[in-house]
């Protein structure tokens, strides 16, 4: 993601020359990024790095290669640890990740605030290895693991008058230094339409590679859309609720020409400011093709049957 004024970071650096630059961050601070561990009794057993165990493989799984941990866990987007790919790496351990609670408010039959441990606990680890395609142009490959949003929303008994879920990523400046400078309206906001919310590919996600989840990809709970530019993919989040009505989202009040309230995954939409018709995949040299819906047309094309897709960027 990148603020109208910025360049961009795929045009002036490519991310691989960028990530061999930079050496890899130590083993210590990866570590002390990561402190939840789902489905645990105490926090003392929350061990930096920790396995997840107990994780069945979920559907959808790509059999592509798969983008090497280092990579995905050191060239993040995470703008309340700073607008760098490299800031929430080395920023993002400020996070106090446990305890967490989750706040289910709006149109539900039972709303509350639950522990993050109460919210997975009834629900199986998956791992899901997905691609994620980020609105730079850049993509990867992450074995993720979590539990489908659908799920974990029926237990809350959405009412008919649910249209919309809106999503809201922890607001304190103090763990979250980025956020002491106004490059986006704090707190981080998503959305997504109800029936996208419900779609078995969609996830919460609390781990990636076998591991609890670091800091720095959105510990201790964060979405992951699959088929829609990575910034949907909203990160260490504390309140979702059911809405009536669309719900604002921060890159399209940031830049509403720039960024959709749909952000499909689309190489015949370009962005106003730089064609999305190919990709980098994260380790690899040659651009390949994005592909629509970022492959996973099978499965949610028909979410969008008779809508411009044009005008609903
Ligand atoms: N709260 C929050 N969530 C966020 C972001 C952010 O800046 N803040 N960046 C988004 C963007 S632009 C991308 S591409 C993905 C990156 O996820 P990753 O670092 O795990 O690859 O997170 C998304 N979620
Ligand atoms: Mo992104």
């Amino acid at each position: 993601m990148r603020l109208p004024a910025e360049p961009a970071s795929s045009e002036i650096t490519d991310p691989q020359l960028y990530l061999r630059r930079r050496e890899f961050l130590s083993r210590t601070a990866l570590a002390g990024a990561v402190a939840l561990a789902p489905a645990l009794a105490c926090a003392e057993e929350a061990e930096p790095g920790r396995p997840l165990e107990g994780v069945k493989p979920g559907p959808y799984g790509t059999d592509e290669k798969r983008t090497p941990f280092e990579d995905a866990a050191s060239y993040n987007n995470f703008y309340e640890f700073g607008t760098d790919k490299s800031d929430p790496a080395r920023h993002a351990h400020r996070l106090q990740t446990s305890p967490w609670d989750v706040e289910i408010a709006g149109e539900v039959a039972k709303p509350g605030k639950v522990g993050i441990e109460d919210l997975l606990r009834p629900h199986p680890l998956e791992e899901r290895v997905y691609r994620l395609r980020c609105v730079e142009a850049w993509s990867m490959v992450i074995p993720w693991i979590g539990i489908p949003l659908g799920n974990v929303l029926k237990r809350f008994e959405p009412t008919s008058n649910a249209k919309y879920v809106a999503f809201q990523t922890l607001y304190d400046p103090d763990q979250m230094p980025g956020q002491r400078r106004a490059v986006l309206d704090w707190p981080y906001v998503e959305g997504l339409r109800i029936d996208e919310a419900m779609h078995p590919l969609t996830i919460l996600a609390v781990g990636m590679y076998g591991q609890v989840m670091p800091n720095q990809n959105g510990a201790p709970l964060r979405l992951v859309v699959p088929w829609k530019y990575g910034f949907k993919s909203i990160k260490s989040i504390v309140r979702i609720e059911l809405t009536r009505t669309q719900p604002p989202t921060s890159w399209n009040v940031s830049a509403p020409r720039e960024y959709g309230f749909y952000s499909n995954v689309n190489p015949a939409v370009d962005h106003p400011r730089w064609s999305q018709k190919r990709e980098r995949r994260i380790g690899e040299f040659r651009r390949r093709e994005t592909l629509p819906f970022n492959g996973y047309a099978e499965q949610v094309a028909s979410l969008y049957q008779g809508m411009d897709l044009r005008a609903n960027f």
